[in-house]
Parts: structure tokens; sequence; C-alpha cells
């Protein structure tokens, strides 16, 4: 096994003198060995500080380079890093914290997050008024600024390898109620975590690698699959701290990119940039992209634009890593395949985990959860952990059909969670929100195909007196963070409903189909 801080010190052993990371908000570049010099002397800062070994400490921070060197130097310093997306709102943020008994977090200098946080934060090893937050971008009422987060690396334990069943990273993904879950991810899980790259996407060894870090760091394709792949074979990371297409581009174009990793909506917004030539993107030898569909018009188009590169479909999960890809996909965007090493299963939907379809059969896909990727159940969530890990599988959500030639088709969920961008959404806290509306009777949240996010999400109001835009305000002044608002409301006089009266959300999608339209 290898955990993450040794796939960079080995990388850094056998190539100390390469170029590791590119800035793209200054000059700066770090080489092996000076990303190894510079993660140490924060992670000796960290324990000036406070921070010890086992603590829980929160990173929410876009991808600067800065999040890249903090979350290697808490991870050096054997704290468990637990990575919220900087797009949530303060206090859903600060709900993370306060549920996952987090000492500390590493922030944006913004006075709303750290107000909210430093009341969820629990109390660390250096007490209740210990320099608990750090702070990128300056200092906000007393914040530890990361800048100054340093000490002579000397300071440092040694670095032991630690048991490959530890915590070693929580990364969040939305659960169908509540808040957000915690998949809590051991250091064993690394090596199966970053190895599919190479295997599935045909990522070579090399210091020829240049990766572009599209995807977010706080999830596990952009850290796992981006990041420490990159590094691990000895490639360099060049940081993308905002997604902006048209920088993006300039960035294949201008520091020779090979290695393509996102979503398919940062494909799609690629082809949008204005001067989009296929001449200055000619570097790119590998092209992943995981998170969602990529519908099938886009497909083609992304194709046709990288026709130098090898293209790859990455299916998997949070919980689990990679589960199923396709090499070359054009013609087949819905078409995955289980990859050496990956064992997956059809099982009937609500049936136990050994009731498996036949042929043809639409099921549920169920990943072995014996694989070293697997995550280790959900922080303090024991009950949704037995729900999801049954019996040696993990229940995806996501319905599959076993083709004749042992291929899968995916035809849906089996709840209503939305994937807009490769973002998981789940209806029913979107509806609590409009809900909460005094003018709001009822409401559905559904996922219609959209070309830019795969899906949209969209919802379907019962309510008098009140137009879209007014409830659109009123979802970006709520909790809710503002990635996850409907991008189109339907007005009706009431929902389909069956004789439960449960929504019947396949009927609902007819009719918004109808009504968007016109
Ligand atoms: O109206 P405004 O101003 O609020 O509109 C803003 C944002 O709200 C909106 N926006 C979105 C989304 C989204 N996902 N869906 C709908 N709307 N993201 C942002 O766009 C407007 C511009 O805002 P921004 O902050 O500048 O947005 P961008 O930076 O342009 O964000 C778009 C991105 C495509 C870059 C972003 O959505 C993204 O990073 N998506 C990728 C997510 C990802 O990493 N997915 C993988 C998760 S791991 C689980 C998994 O699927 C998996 C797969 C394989 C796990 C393991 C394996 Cl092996
Ligand atoms: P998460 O629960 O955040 O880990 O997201 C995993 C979910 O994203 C999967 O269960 C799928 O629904 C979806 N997903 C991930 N990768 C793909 C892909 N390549 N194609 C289609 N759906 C995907
Ligand atoms: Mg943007």
């Amino acid at each position: 096994m290898q955990t993450v801080w040794d796939h960079v010190r080995l990388a850094a052993a056998r190539t100390p003198d390469h170029p590791a990371i590119v800035d793209d908000r200054s000059d700066r570049e770090l080489s092996f060995a000076g990303l190894i010099a510079e993660a140490e002397a924060m992670a000796a800062g960290f324990a000036a500080s406070g921070v010890a070994r086992g603590d829980r400490v929160a990173t929410m921070l876009p991808n600067v380079l800065e999040h890249a060197v903090a979350i290697l130097a808490l991870h050096r310093l054997g704290a468990v890093v637990c990575m919220i997306n900087p797009r949530l709102k303060p206090d859903e943020a600060a709900a993370l914290i306060a549920d996952g008994e987090i000492t500390g977090l590493v922030c944006p200098a913004d006075e709303q997050i750290v107000t909210a946080a430093r009341t969820a934060l629990s109390s660390g090893p250096s007490g209740p008024s210990g320099p608990s937050v750090f702070t990128f971008g300056g200092t906000v009422n007393d914040t530890q600024d990361l800048a100054t987060c340093r000490a002579d690396a000397v300071t440092l334990a040694p670095w032991t390898t630690p048991a490959a069943d530890e915590l070693a990273f929580v990364m969040y993904t939305s659960g169908t109620t509540g808040l957000p879950k915690g998949v809590m991810i051991s250091h064993g899980a690394t090596d199966g975590r970053v190895l599919f790259v190479p295997l599935q996407c045909g990522l070579r060894h090399g210091t020829h690698n240049r990766g572009l870090g599209l995807m977010p760091l706080f999830h596990v394709v952009g850290f796992h699959a981006c990041f420490v792949a990159t590094l691990s074979m000895n490639g360099t990371y060049y940081v993308h701290s905002a997604f902006d297409p048209a920088a993006a581009h300039a960035a294949i174009r201008d520091q020779g990119i090979t290695f393509l990793f996102g979503a398919p909506a940062h494909f799609h917004a690629l082809l949008t940039v204005p001067d989009f030539k296929p001449a200055d993107v000619v570097s790119v030898e590998t092209l992943a992209y995981a998170g969602a569909v990529m519908p099938g018009t886009l497909l083609e188009r992304v194709a046709g634009a990288y026709a130098g590169a090898r293209m790859t479909n990455i299916y998997g999960t949070t919980e689990t890593m990679n589960a199923l890809y396709l090499s070359d996909p054009v013609g087949w965007p819905t078409r995955y395949r289980p990859g050496f090493y990956s064992n997956v299963r059809v099982g009937r939907i609500g049936g136990a985990v050994d009731d498996i379809c036949a042929v043809g059969e639409e099921g549920e896909l169920l990943v072995d959860s014996s694989a070293d990727a697997t995550f280790l159940g959900y922080l303090n969530r024991p009950d949704v952990t037995a729900e999801k890990l049954v019996d040696g599988w993990y229940r995806t959500g996501d319905i599959v059909a076993r083709r004749e030639d042992g291929d899968f088709d995916l035809r849906g969920r089996v709840d209503d969670m939305v994937v807009s961008g490769g973002e998981n959404i789940y209806p029913e806290e979107i509806e609590t929100v409009l809900m909460q509306h005094e003018a709001v009777r009822e409401a559905a949240i559904i996922g219609m195909p959209d070309d830019q996010w795969t899906e949209r999400v969209v919802a379907c109001v019962v309510a008098a007196g009140i137009d879209a835009a007014a409830l659109d305000a009123w979802c970006q002044n709520s909790a809710l963070a503002n990635y996850k608002r409907p991008r189109d409301y339907v007005f009706l006089d009431a929902l389909p409903r069956n004789a439960a009266n449960k929504v019947l959300r396949r009927e609902l999608k007819d009719i918004a189909a109808g009504i968007l339209k016109k």
C-alpha cells in the first residue's frame, strides 16, 4: 500500500527537480522537491498552531495552489482532511463542521464563513480559543493567515506509514435527506483510486505528463484521479484556480497539456471558446470525463475537436471510485464496461443483493465493496452505511441493464437524484426550500435533459401570485447553494400523483417538456 503522501514523496525521490505544480495566479512553480519542502513547512506550521495527528481539519477552498499544498500538509501531519465544497453557503458548511466534530478549518478570508464556522468548530487540543481557522487571502477576525502558517520542517515528526484502514480523507456527497454525507476514505484506498487512471485512461508514466486541474480538488476525481495521479506519474499539475473556459483553452495551448480530465460540462464550455482551434489542443493525449453522461451530440463534437486524444468515459462514485468505463465512447454515450479488477452485478431493484437480474433486465448496479478503493462508511451515519453497504456490495442507486456482450447500458436512477454538471442534487432539499415560501402549495423538482449540464434542475410548482423571478430570488437568499437552484419553473394547477399521493415524476417530466418547449 502507498498513501497519498507516499505517492508524492516517492515521485519526488525519482525526479526531485522536475516541476510538480505550476500556478496560474502567480509565476510560482514548485519542483517535486520544492513541493515536499513547501508541504512540510506548512505541516510544521499547522503543528505549531496546535493541529495534531488524528485531528479532523476541513478545507473549503477553490482549486488554488495553496489548497493543494494545504491538503498535502495536513495529510503529511497525520490530520484527517475533510474537503467541503466551497460553493456551499456558510450555514451548510457550518453544519458539516459541527456534525463531523471538525476542529480546524482552512477557508477564504470571508467574514460570513469564518463567523459561521467558529460557532461550529469543536475544541481542538489547543482549546476553544486556539487558532483553529486558517484563512486564504488575508485574515479576518483574528484568523491565522495561511500564507504565514509555516515553521521549520525539522520540528515535524518523521513520516510513518499509517495503517491501511486508518481514516485519511472525508469527501462529501449529497444525501436524499438532510446534510451531505461524509464519505470516509482510508489510506489503503489510495492505490485503487489512483491507479485506475493509467489502467483505464491509458496515462503512461513519465515526466512528459502535463495535467490541467479542471476538476474540483474537493471531489475524488479532482483529488485522486487528477492531482495525485498526475504527480504519482511524475507529471506536472497545472493549477486552474477557477474554471474559465478561455483561460483553460489558453493553458492547454500554451503549456502543452497532455492530460485533460473534466466533467461533460467542462468540455461543453471549452467548445464555446470563441477562437477554439483543434490545432491548439493537439498536445492532449489523454482525455477523460466523469460525473455524468456526456450527451451524444456533445460527445461527437468533443471527439472531433480533440481528435488526437484517446478518450475515456469514467463511471464511478465517491464511495467506490471507478467501477465502469468505456474507451472511445462516441456512438455509445450510455454504454459502460467493467474493467480489469472491477467486480459488479445487477441486483433487482428493492431486492436482496444476491437477487440478480438476467441479461437485458433493468436493475441496480452493485459494486463489490471488498476492493481496496472502497470507502469505510459514512461519517456518523451508520444507518445510511448499512443501507448502502450490504453483504459485501455497494448499492450505487444507478439503474443499468447488462447487455449480451457483457457491457452495461445506463438507464437512470433508482431515486430521484438529479446529476447537474457532475454534481449530485437531491430534489427534497430544493423542494423544502420552495415549500417554505408562503405562496407555494406544492413543489416537485425534476431533472430535464440539457446540453450544458446533462440534466437541468426544473421546479414544478403549484403556487398563487408569484413568478419565477421571485422564487429564484427566494432560493438565492436561502441556505441552498446557488448551483442547486432551479433553472426553470413550470407553474401547474396540480402535480400529477398516484393513489398513494406520491408525485409521478415521469409524468411530470412529460408535462414539463411540453410546457418548456412552447
Ligand atoms: O446563476 P449562477 O451565477 O448561480 O450560476 C453559476 C453557478 O451556480 C452555475 N453552476 C452550476 C453548476 C452545476 N454543477 N450545475 C448547475 N449549475 N456548477 C456551477 O454556473 C454559474 C457559474 O458559476 P461558477 O462557480 O463560475 O461555475 P463553474 O466554475 O463554471 O462550474 C461549472 C463546473 C462544470 C466547473 C462545475 O460544476 C464542476 O466543477 N463540475 C464537476 C463536478 C465534479 O467534479 N464531479 C465529479 C464528482 S466525484 C463523483 C463522481 O461522479 C465520480 C466519477 C468517477 C467519482 C469517482 C469516479 Cl472514478
Ligand atoms: P457521487 O454520488 O457524488 O459519488 O456521484 C456518483 C454518481 O454520479 C453515480 O452514481 C452516477 O449517477 C453519476 N456518474 C458518475 N460518473 C458517471 C459517468 N461517467 N456517466 C454517467 N453517470 C456518472
Ligand atoms: Mg466560472
